[in-house]
């Protein structure tokens, strides 16, 4: 299993650096995937990057994490806020989850105030923009190595 951190980010995120950078920022998914690659290094971790806009998808990959990562960390985009489906998946694989967003949804609509995802979440962050998936490996390692009993 190695210590696999399964990062994770849902609908749209594939357009990042491409529109709306007055709310998520200039940088790019593929940016910001380089970034967590290097910080994981630093950590002795691996991460395993995906992107899909496809809810069964992101189902089929938290019931396979079970058995090669030792956390995950989610961007689930706006499926947070609609999807039963990611909240039970993640409910039943038993691993630490890191909830991520880089906006501050509790600065924006209301209807992004609700999340079915923090539930089932060992914790949440939000508003850190790119900075997040670095601060959520971070959270996503320490939660892990908390349950294995180590420091
Ligand atoms: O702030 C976040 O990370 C969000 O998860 C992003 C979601 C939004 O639905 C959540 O409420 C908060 C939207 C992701 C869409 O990303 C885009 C990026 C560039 C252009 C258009 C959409």
């Amino acid at each position: 299993m190695s210590d696999t951190i399964l990062i994770l980010n849902g609908p749209n995120l594939n357009l990042l650096g491409t529109r709306e950078p007055e709310i998520y920022g200039a940088t790019t998914l593929a940016n910001i995937e380089a970034r967590c690659h290097a910080h994981a290094e630093k950590l002795g971790a691996k991460v395993d990057f995906r992107q899909s806009n496809t809810e069964g998808e992101l189902v089929d990959w938290i019931q396979q994490a079970r058995d090669t990562a030792i956390a995950i960390v989610i961007n689930a985009a706006a499926y947070t806020h609609t999807s039963v489906a990611l909240h039970d998946a993640l409910k039943a694989t038993g691993l630490p989850v890191v909830e991520l967003h880089l906006s501050n949804v509790y600065k924006r609509e209301s209807f992004r105030h609700k999340s079915f995802i923090s539930s089932v979440a060992d914790g949440v962050m939000c508003g850190f923009g790119a900075h997040g998936y670095v601060l959520a490996i971070d959270a996503a390692k320490q939660i892990a190595a908390d349950r294995a009993g180590k420091t």
